[in-house]
């Protein structure tokens, strides 16, 4: 068990208490510099990072223009977290939260961030990948994601990759609650190919990069950890979904590390993926 620690009657901010965040995590809002934000040709403007968070949204649109819906097109830009792009005011004008992903509708002028509301805004606007009849069904999951992801995020995957040390109790609270709720997605998906039974949905695109991710052992390293392998629904999902062009796609759109020909720094145009991936642009600058 780690040190005690008793805290003081007023907590103070002490800005190298963040760990591997120290930089930018902060205890106030708002922007800490003036900077407008680029604006590309399309009609849809994405201001992301290839987080889990922001692969729902770059998968959901290649899911769309997969669709053939091309009013889906749009540019990609890069926000840069670590450096603190969220708190430029542009992005903060969009986004009073300061967190990836934001999204631009230029046809309407429509702000919209959250990534569960980012991908209900655009399946309600081009009426797709919300399956009939099944609305409610399909947004108790797209919910569930919302509401559980930051507990393996925030909570297992900050204490088992990022904190600065490993502290047992962080780490067994987060990894009961994650096998809880891989435990839950198993039992899910034995009886129903997709979330919301046969019809992939926003529902698969919300939980796909959370928690397919973390069976495939894309994020955090953990899967061993986790046992994740034992849950042999979840893993067949995991599977299928990662195989479909469209998130091979938008999982490659705004990241910045992993291998360099998986790495689409910036999507202006459907041929950068030929063209414009990292591999292909260090080729071109040696
Ligand atoms: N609930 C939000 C969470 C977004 C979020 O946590 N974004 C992270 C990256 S995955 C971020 O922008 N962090 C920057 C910061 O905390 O300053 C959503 O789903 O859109």
């Amino acid at each position: 068990m780690s040190e005690q620690y008793t805290p003081a009657k007023v907590w103070q901010w002490e800005a190298k208490n963040g760990g591997e965040f120290a930089n930018i995590n902060r205890p106030i809002a708002g922007a800490t510099h003036e900077k407008e934000l680029p604006v590309g040709r399309h009609p849809l403007q994405l201001y992301s990072l290839g987080t889990p968070n922001g692969a729902k949204v770059t998968i959901m649109l290649e899911e769309l223009l997969a669709l053939g819906i091309d009013d889906a097109e749009y540019d990609a830009h890069l926000i840069n977290i670590g450096k603190g792009d969220q708190f430029g005011s542009g992005f903060v004008d969009i986004n009073p939260n300061s967190k990836i992903p934001a999204l631009m509708d230029t046809t309407t002028d429509t702000p919209v961030f959250e990534s569960g509301s980012i991908l209900l805004y655009l399946a309600e606007k081009f009426g797709a990948l919300v399956p009939e009849g099944q609305r409610t069904q399909c947004l108790n999951w797209l919910f569930w994601q919302m509401g559980s992801a930051p507990y393996l995020g925030g909570g297992f995957g900050h204490f088992y990759k990022y904190a600065p040390m490993k502290i047992e109790y962080c780490i067994d609270r987060f990894t009961m609650e994650v096998k809880r709720q891989l435990d839950v997605l198993d039992r899910h998906l034995a009886d129903n190919r997709y979330m919301c039974g046969d019809e992939y949905s926003i529902a698969d695109i919300a939980i796909w990069p959370w928690y397919g991710a973390l069976v495939l052992n894309i994020v955090y390293e953990a899967a061993e950890f986790l046992d994740a392998g034992s849950y042999t629904h979840l893993n067949r999902w995991a599977n299928e979904i990662n195989e479909r062009p469209a998130v091979q796609r938008g999982k490659m759109v705004n990241r910045v590390w992993g291998p360099l020909n998986e790495q689409l720094h910036e999507r202006h145009d459907a041929s950068d993926f030929e063209t414009k991936t990292q591999d292909k642009v260090e080729a071109a600058e040696s």
